[in-house]
């Protein structure tokens, strides 16, 4: 808890969404900048109930930058070793920068406090880099640092300049409601938080690390209630649950929320976007996804390989993913509405391993959602990979600069394996029929021909 908000009552707050940096892609398939800072929302909302007087600056959407995220290149970084020679890849500067960040931080009225929000580990540098801007142009301001990057990488976010850093969160603002009021322009879509944290240790996941191990959830009624005003104020009918595990106790938490959506008719669309657990879904959840308004449906296979998903301590079994597929596509989840998270650039895979589980997904209809995996200070794979990462800044360890690329998984294959698969759903007869000579596309081929 941070002392500073604590005794925030009549104080001015700024709350600064921090800018951020990127791998330069045409699609700009990382996408820091595609959400609204919702965990500084929350503490808005926190903070007003304590009486402060809270202001957003989000130095990634703001009006001045009018429309035009991406900016100037920050540097080039090296990818992984993959025996093709050095490659690099341009890191961009995402949202307000120099001159312009400390304009639109001098046209606020001086701030007591500013709160800043940090997110993702890579963007460290972009941090302090916003705290030296914040003392040049409010001097007497305190600045607070807090969200998941010091609360995993304690050490490096203390030296990064701010008065207070703030491990853990601000519990109590952890379920408040989302101050959308505060975004510069109106948005369509909100997000709510019915379940934080999860029970379970994934290795290559923080979330653990981020709760100190706990699960909490919210009573469905107050979601609900959320819901209902924010369409009612708000015109929102778009809503999105970021949880890290939203069946968690589902009998009590999701499943109730499901049918009350139901039962009041509502006029909205539900979205679980850090998808769900396979070995949790049965007909009963499939039936109330369905008639709970859910558009589609993610679930998080992460690997193919049984033996990688026990030692990444996964809560499925494979058997049971392929249940949870026809469950779901019984009731209706089929086609693009029907996906499957799975993770690429990991250590020891291979481009043979990612094709497979591309083809596999093919097969049982499923689209593939490849996420790429990128290592976190604070996981256990972290842990067992520390000595190959060491002497990296944490710049280095973006997802998208493949740092366990080999000859076996070459950077140039996992890009490529990204523009053709990721959110892509063909039928196994196209891709064999295609005459390409894509060296990419010939493997897949064989490997469906099982040559
Ligand atoms: C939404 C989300 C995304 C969104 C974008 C988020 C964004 N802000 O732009 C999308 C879907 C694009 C995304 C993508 C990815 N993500 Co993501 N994502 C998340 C998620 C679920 C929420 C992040 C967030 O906005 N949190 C803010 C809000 C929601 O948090 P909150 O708890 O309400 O906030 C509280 C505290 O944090 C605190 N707090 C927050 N700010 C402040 C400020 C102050 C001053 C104080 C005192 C307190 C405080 O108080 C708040 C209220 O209690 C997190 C998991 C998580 N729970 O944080 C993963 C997470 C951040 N993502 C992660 C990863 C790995 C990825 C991907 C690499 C996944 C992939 N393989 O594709 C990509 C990379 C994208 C990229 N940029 O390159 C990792 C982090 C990795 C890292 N090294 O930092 C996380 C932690 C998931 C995990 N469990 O491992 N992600
Ligand atoms: S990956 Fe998902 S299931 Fe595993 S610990 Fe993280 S949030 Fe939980």
């Amino acid at each position: 808890m941070s002392s500073l908000l604590a005794a925030a009552a009549g104080k001015r707050v700024l709350l600064l969404n921090p800018p951020a940096a990127e791998i330069a892609a045409a699609d700009d398939r990382w996408r820091s900048a595609a959400t609204p800072p919702y965990g500084l929302l929350r503490l808005a909302t926190w903070l007003r109930g304590r009486g402060a007087e809270v202001e957003l600056l989000d130095a990634l959407s703001d009006p001045a930058l009018e429309g035009r995220t991406r900016g100037r290149v920050r540097e080039r970084l090296r990818c992984g070793d993959d025996g093709e020679g050095v490659q690099t890849r341009e890191i961009v500067h995402l949202g307000l920068d120099g001159g312009l960040l400390e304009q639109r931080l001098a046209e606020r009225v001086a701030p007591d406090l500013i709160a800043i929000s940090a997110t993702f580990t890579w963007h460290a540098r972009v941090f302090e880099e916003t705290i030296a801007a914040c003392r040049r142009v409010h001097p007497r301001a305190r600045i607070v640092l807090g969200g998941n990057y010091p609360t995993l990488c304690g050490e490096a976010a203390a030296r990064a300049g701010a008065d207070e850093v703030v491990r853990g969160g601000v519990a109590e603002a952890s379920f408040a409601a989302t101050a959308i009021d505060l975004l510069p322009q109106p948005v369509r879509q909100d997000w709510l938080r019915l379940v934080k944290g999860c029970p379970n240790h994934c290795s290559y996941c923080v979330t653990p690390a981020l709760n100190g191990g706990m699960t909490w959830a919210r009573e469905p009624e107050a979601v609900l209630a959320e819901m209902k005003e924010k369409a009612a104020v708000h015109g929102i009918r778009d809503f999105v649950f970021h949880d890290d595990a939203v069946l968690y106790q589902r009998s009590r938490y999701v499943e109730p929320l499901l049918d009350l959506v139901a039962q009041e008719r509502l006029d909205v669309r539900l979205e679980f976007a850090t998808g769900i657990a396979a070995n949790q879904v049965d007909d009963q959840l499939a039936r109330r996804l369905a008639d709970g308004r859910v558009s589609d449906v993610i679930l998080a296979l992460e690997t193919l390989d049984p033996e990688r998903a026990r030692a990444m301590r996964r809560p499925q079994e494979l058997d049971q993913f392929v249940r949870a597929v026809s469950i779901l596509q019984a009731h209706g989840f089929t086609g693009k509405r029907l996906k499957a998270f799975y993770l690429v650039g990991l250590p020891g895979q291979t481009t043979d391993q990612v094709l497979e589980a591309a083809l596999w997904l093919y097969r049982l209809g499923v689209t593939p959602n490849l996420t790429a995996f990128a290592i976190t200070p604070g996981s256990e794979e972290y842990r067992r990979h520390e000595a190959a990462v060491a002497g990296l800044p944490l710049e280095a360890l973006a997802p998208g600069l493949w740092r366990f690329a080999h000859p076996g998984m070459t950077v140039r294959e996992l890009d490529t394996c990204f523009d053709y698969f990721h959110e892509h759903l063909y039928p196994v007869e196209r891709i064999l029929a295609s005459s390409t000579n894509d060296p990419l596309v010939r493997r897949m081929q064989q490997l469906a021909r099982g040559s």
